[in-house]
């Protein structure tokens, strides 16, 4: 295992190899060869600015002496990236000084027990000043960013590594973080470790410019750090299971997760057959088999938006949801409706009913007067037919960011933020009753198929695809910090190396 921190302004590319003795590295990009090993270092690394007065406390207090987390708090910084524009935190925005990046490596053995093997380790790029210390040993020195760097670890590593391993030989293994809580549901209520949780969240996607569903480091920090800045404390994975990136960070930052399947768009009736039932109990039985482990999963839902009227919906929907409770029976199930109250037959399969609703938006149009009544009627109709807890698992508006009207019109920031003020005083008199939670649609502003009622794409984000906040991000943010501030679960706040404030501790 080999520490190294590093500071630099911003670290890119950082990657090991190895290779037999008699070969050179030069400074040439080290592709992999059969003589040649490499491992990547990108990821998440620990990170800290030093914001003292004459920013070198790193220095006089030796950081690198131990890990990171030893002399201070630390976050999650994604490498490649540029610090700068992950986080939420202004200082951080404008900092110009020492930054410190950590993380641990661990070795195949052969590169630390076989002494002909020569371990180099190489920076892409760090701007602009890069010192690197390797198991605390100052190692590596370079001015003037953009440009790699490298040098010999061998014998940093292969001495501490044999003396390590004299354990005697250990087979293939691999560790998980571990978290342990309790998830129950009452006939108004969702318990997690026995207390009352409600759900203050988004839906999310996984949706980017150029990148589109394409996994990436940095957007996924971005991602949490605005879910941290809303106060949110939950997402359903709308509407498919999320990278596995993703559900570990949603493990380390206590962020609950209703993880669903791609059961979306079976909106007609002959997708209600044996064949599609098959396999959907199948791809049932792969998401729970990848995500089980996750503490943070709390609730599957098996679909979004089914026909959930049809009677052969109703049989289909119990079997699913049968099937996914005997994968595992610790979690409730659900699938997300938007038929109506007296013709869903879906819901009596269910341990907590979740409701999409777009009042004033699909219907109605404009008037949001209406939203309360209705949503009001939603609820009631609802628990007086089935008595479980409820989620408004979706509402929202397209806006185009920067659009503005008053009185506010359709597509405009007031219209948005207008009825999520109606949406937020229609849940607040259910919420400390049966309802137990709201997510948004949607956290961000998507990609979609062209259509009239998509202006390039959806835009029912409450950030733009560029993740800057729309008017009503604002709004959303008060209100979840101050639902946060109320209940016993306060928002868990991500601290790396710490998860105090998390749900699960
Ligand atoms: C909901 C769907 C979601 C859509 C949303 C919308 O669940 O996938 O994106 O409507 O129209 O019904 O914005």
């Amino acid at each position: 295992m080999a520490r190294g921190s590093a500071v630099a302004w911003a670290a890119l590319g950082p990657l090991l190899w190895g290779c037999a003795l008699g070969l050179q590295g030069g400074m040439l990009y080290p592709q992999e060869s059969p003589s040649r090993e490499c491992k990547e270092l990108d990821g998440l690394w620990s990170f800290r600015a030093d914001f003292s007065d004459n920013r070198r406390r790193g220095f006089e207090e030796q950081w690198y002496r131990r890990p990171l987390w030893e002399s201070g708090p630390t976050v999650d910084m994604p490498v490649p990236s540029s610090f700068n524009d992950i986080s939420q935190d202004w200082r951080l925005r404008h900092f110009v000084g020492w930054v410190w990046y950590e993380r641990e490596v661990i070795l195949p053995e052969r590169w630390t027990q076989d002494l002909r093997t020569r371990v180099v380790l190489r920076i892409g790029s760090a701007h602009s000043y890069a010192i690197v210390w390797v198991n605390g040993v100052d190692t590596l020195e370079h001015e003037g960013g953009y440009l790699p760097f490298e040098a010999d670890i061998s014998n940093l590593v292969q001495v501490q590594l044999t003396a390590q391993t004299s354990l005697g030989p250990v087979s293939d293994f691999y560790t998980l973080p571990v978290g342990i809580r309790t998830v129950a549901v009452t006939k108004s209520q969702f318990l997690i470790n026995g207390k009352p949780f409600y759900f203050h969240g988004v839906n999310k996607h996984e949706d980017a410019d150029i990148r589109g569903k394409g996994f990436d480091w940095p957007l996924l920090v971005k991602d949490f750090n605005l879910l941290r800045w809303l106060g949110a404390n939950a997402f359903r994975t709308s509407h498919y299971p999320y990278a596995e990136e993703v559900m570990q960070m949603c493990d380390r930052y206590g962020i609950v997760v209703i993880d669903e399947c791609p059961g979306v768009g079976l909106a007609l009736p002959q997708f209600f057959n044996n064949v599609s039932l098959h396999h959907h109990m199948q791809v049932m039985e792969e998401v729970v088999r990848r995500d089980k482990n996750h503490p943070a999963v709390v609730m599957w839902s098996v679909a979004n938006e089914p026909a959930s009227h049809l009677e052969s919906a109703g049989y289909y929907l119990k079997m699913v949801i049968a099937h996914t409770k005997s994968l595992d029976p610790s979690r409730p199930v659900t699938f997300v409706s938007n038929s109506n109250y007296a013709a869903d037959k879906g819901a009596p399969y269910v341990d907590v009913i979740c409701l999409n609703s777009y009042y004033s938006w699909y219907h109605d149009y404009g008037h949001l007067e209406l939203i309360q009544l209705q949503l009001a009627t939603q609820f009631e109709n609802w628990y007086k037919k089935y008595q479980k807890p409820i989620i408004q698992s979706e509402y929202g508006a397209e806006t185009i960011a920067g659009f503005h009207q008053d009185p506010p019109l359709m597509f405009t920031e007031e219209y948005q933020k207008s009825l999520l003020e109606q949406y937020h005083l229609g849940l607040d008199q259910k919420r400390r009753k049966y309802v137990v939670g709201e997510l948004i649609w949607n956290f961000a502003d998507f990609m979609t198929e062209q259509s009239p009622t998509r202006v390039l794409g959806n835009k029912k984000g409450i950030f733009t695809r560029q993740r800057q906040p729309k008017s009503a991000a604002f709004l959303l943010r008060e209100r979840y910090w101050k639902i946060a501030n109320e209940t016993r679960y306060p928002h868990s706040v991500a601290k790396s190396q710490c998860l105090e404030n998390s749900l699960f501790t």
